[in-house]
């Protein structure tokens, strides 16, 4: 039970914490209660958190050099480590995931999201020719990458600190300003870390906090607004087809990191405990409330009842319970809103003919857990690529296995879907994992293993998954400009 009042959240604009207009609740996913009161911001207050930004590119940030960059970086990774028990206490308040996930996923790679891309831009160069003319004479062309301007960045609720600062430690890299829009589900991080802004010594209007919701409100505001010179996000498809429409008459650009409905193939060569121990992971971790999160599983077919038995026994070995309890392995969903959601489609797979080899609804936790929006790991068998819950995002703890028998099947089954983020084959055999992943239609293709990252990599889906690509210097495109100069010589 909270033992403290719960806080009232502010926006963050050209370096002061401003009230907004009308204080909206948000809510504790595991008990229903009270979490944060956090002020949305009106027209006016979007209008100056993008003044204070343009402000901050046409004063000294603007003109910053790359060493000082990659200093107030590497200061914002240290304080951000400082703060690591607030920024937990932070996320757990808004997500109610794992203490002890939080401690080793979400705000580990916030650090270490500035830390990289510090180094990616302290060791990048530009992009020169040398040109021979017909004739004879020659001519130097160089790119220098300017910043893109004003950067809105719109983030999700399923890695708050993790996607935002994604997102935010290369905009600043390049020598952007940022407006960030943080879900109405999870406004906590967003707030603290302009807190550590303040402390690691940026300067004001680099980093501003607008709160609030999508539509008629601060998404739609600042995505439409003409002071913006770019928009990042992640999160939903159609939100991302509505975001694109918003900012078309200002022809800005988009990068976009949308949903997915990712496939794993497991080959009856895999190394089936590490296959099963892995696969569960992917389909559970964060409760599959992570984009990358396996909800399609496509098994050879003479391994498939071991697959779908040991997975089932991994789903059955996961602890739901309080974030604080060390026990505990999986939180709950992000909201009854969410939770709705999932239940819908827990009843279409049974509609749909599933078999429910676990789970499948909402578990008893006790009075005390009651008020949260709990839902059972769930596995499904009997159901093909026909069925809508093998097409359609679910965004929760579920997968559909499916049996395989040949290479090529398991290709066309993996690829037939309109998303194309991530998949994961598990295999024995080097040849045929790199043929494999090779022809999956996404993003990133793991080779017998799951979200492991290497942040200068490039990052990003195909088809609906998705508009460009983050990641090392795939992040300075989008974060810059390039001018070419062409120098005759
Ligand atoms: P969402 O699209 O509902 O919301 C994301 C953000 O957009 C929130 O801040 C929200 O307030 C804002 N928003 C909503 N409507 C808007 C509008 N019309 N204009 C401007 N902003 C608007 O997504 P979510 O439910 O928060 O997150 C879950 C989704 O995100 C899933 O589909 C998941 O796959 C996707 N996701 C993708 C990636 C990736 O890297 N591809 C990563 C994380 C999450
Ligand atoms: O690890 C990352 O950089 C990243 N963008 C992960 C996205 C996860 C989706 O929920």
């Amino acid at each position: 039970m909270p033992t403290t009042q719960p806080p009232e959240l502010l926006c963050f604009v050209d370096g002061t914490f401003v009230s907004g207009t009308a204080p909206f609740d948000k809510i504790d996913p595991v008990d229903g209660s009270l979490a944060a009161t956090v002020h949305e911001a009106g027209r006016d207050t979007v209008d100056a958190a993008v003044a204070a930004a343009r402000k901050a590119m046409q004063g000294a940030w603007g003109q910053t050099s790359v060493s000082g960059r990659v200093q107030l970086l590497r200061r914002i990774a240290d304080r951000i480590e400082d703060r690591l028990d607030d920024l937990v206490a932070a996320e757990v308040r808004d997500t109610g995931k794992p203490e002890s996930l939080v401690r080793e996923l979400d705000v580990v790679r916030a650090a270490m999201n500035f830390r990289a891309f510090a180094d990616v831009v302290a060791s990048s160069g530009i992009e020169s020719f040398l040109t021979e003319v017909p004739g004879g004479r020659k001519a130097l062309n160089y790119a220098i990458n300017k910043p893109l301007g004003v950067v809105a960045v719109i983030v999700p609720w399923n890695l708050p600190l993790l996607l935002l600062t994604w997102k935010v430690a290369p905009a600043l890299a390049w020598g952007n300003a940022v407006v960030v829009k943080p879900s109405e589900e999870t406004p906590s991080s967003a707030t603290l870390l302009a807190e550590i802004m303040i402390e690691a010594g940026a300067p004001d209007g680099v980093y501003n906090v607008v709160h609030g919701f999508g539509p008629g409100s601060v998404g739609e505001y600042l995505t439409s607004h003409p002071g913006i010179d770019g928009v990042t996000f992640t999160g939903e498809t159609a939100t991302g087809s509505a975001i694109m429409r918003a900012v078309s008459p200002q022809v800005r650009p988009v990068s976009f990191e949308l949903g997915g409905k990712n496939a794993a193939v497991v080959f009856a060569d895999a190394d089936l405990e590490a296959a099963i121990a892995g696969l569960s992971r992917s389909v559970f971790l964060n409760t599959g409330q992570v984009c990358l999160c396996t909800e399609r599983v496509y098994v050879e077919r003479s391994v498939f009842d071991d697959v779908a038995s040991g997975l089932a026994q991994q789903a059955r070995a996961l602890k739901l319970g309080r974030p604080a309890d060390p026990d505990t392995t999986t939180g709950p969903l992000i909201s009854l809103a969410h939770r709705q959601k999932v239940r819908s489609y827990l009843d279409l797979a049974v509609q749909e003919g599933a078999e429910v080899v676990v789970g499948g609804g909402v578990p008893d936790l006790g009075p005390d857990l009651a008020g949260g929006a709990w839902i059972e790991p769930t596995l499904w068998t009997g159901l093909d690529n026909t069925c809508r819950v093998l097409r359609e995002e679910v965004f929760g703890p579920v997968a559909a296995l499916v049996p395989f028998d040949t290479e090529q099947e398991a290709i066309r089954l993996a690829n037939d879907t309109a998303y194309g983020l991530a998949a994961s084959v598990w295999t024995q055999n080097v040849e045929r994992g790199h043929r494999v992943a090779q022809a999956m239609r996404v993003g990133t293709a793991w080779v017998n293993t799951w979200y492991l990252r290497d942040l200068r990599s490039p990052f990003g889906g195909v088809g609906l998954s998705g508009i460009g690509r983050e990641g090392g210097v795939h992040s300075m495109h989008f974060y810059t400009e390039p001018t070419n100069v062409c120098v005759q010589l």
